[in-house]
């Protein structure tokens, strides 16, 4: 596993497509990262990780030849900086909804003169096998990726300015809460005008700034989609999808 390869091929106009774990397991999440994704999230937000399995994590992922990414709980700025230190290479914060969010999480998540990142990063240069801090200090700003996500009223009506805001590499759609709040409260429904419309003006905002444009979406075929509309950043099903899906057809032979 190459150091910072995440941020190298995104920077260089390339399309990633990321597992994405929710259960909790580093072995589930290293199964993920060896089936052949080249990036794997552990979702601290909704999903069911504790610290330590999330720093056992990290490092199986990364041993698997895939990039760690760490989705932080809502508001838990303090948590990116942390995951960063056990060797996250990107991290998504949920509901990014202002100039003054986006500037918060560049803080933690970069070091002076872009932001205030605290030093300290130990399992990090570990897992790069680095030991010369120095280097790592110099290249950790553009080697590890801020995934600011869009998906309140308050985002989208804010989104040029979060997406110009220096230190913020990407922006990330989460369509089933922009689904939620434009229906009311009344669907998950990814596909509908108004969210279609919504995930083409952040794709939008996003290459305007000269920004990484990312979403996630529940299926391969989705994922291709988005691929054809200009997303590069994709994030793909979740452990307990591709665990229900893959027993889904073995359980239908089963009961005949
Ligand atoms: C959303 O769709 O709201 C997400 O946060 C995706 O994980
Ligand atoms: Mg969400």
């Amino acid at each position: 596993m190459t150091a910072f390869s995440l941020a190298r091929r995104l920077r260089t106009g390339e399309t990633v497509y990321c597992g994405w774990c929710a259960l909790g397991s580093p072995i589930v999440a290293e199964t993920v990262a060896r089936e052949g994704f080249s990036a794997v999230n552990i979702d601290q937000q909704h999903g069911l990780w504790d610290f330590a399995a999330v720093v056992t994590a990290i490092g199986a992922i990364y041993h698997a030849g895939a990039t760690p990414v760490v989705r932080v709980p809502l508001a838990d700025f303090a948590a990116a900086s942390r995951a960063l230190d056990c060797g996250a290479e990107a991290i998504i914060v949920p509901m990014i909804n202002s100039e003054s969010d986006a500037r918060t999480f560049v803080a933690a998540a970069k070091y002076p003169p872009l932001g205030e990142r605290s030093w300290g990063p130990n399992r990090a240069m570990a897992l790069q096998g680095r030991s010369n801090a120095v280097d790592y200090l110099r290249e950790a700003n553009e080697g590890t990726l801020t995934l600011a996500m869009i998906e309140t009223t308050a985002a989208l009506a804010n989104v040029d300015a979060i997406a110009a805001t220096p230190g913020i590499d990407a922006l990330f759609i989460g369509p089933y809460d922009l689904s939620t709040v434009l229906s009311g409260g009344k669907a998950q429904d990814v596909q509908a005008g108004e969210v279609e419309r919504a995930i083409d003006q952040i794709g939008a905002a996003a290459k305007k700034a000269g920004k990484i444009p990312g979403i996630y979406c529940r299926d391969a075929e989705r994922a291709l989609a988005m691929a054809k509309r200009g997303f590069r950043f994709i994030a793909v099903g979740s452990d307990l999808g591709f665990i229900r899906e893959g027993l889904a057809p073995h359980m239908k032979s089963l009961k005949g």
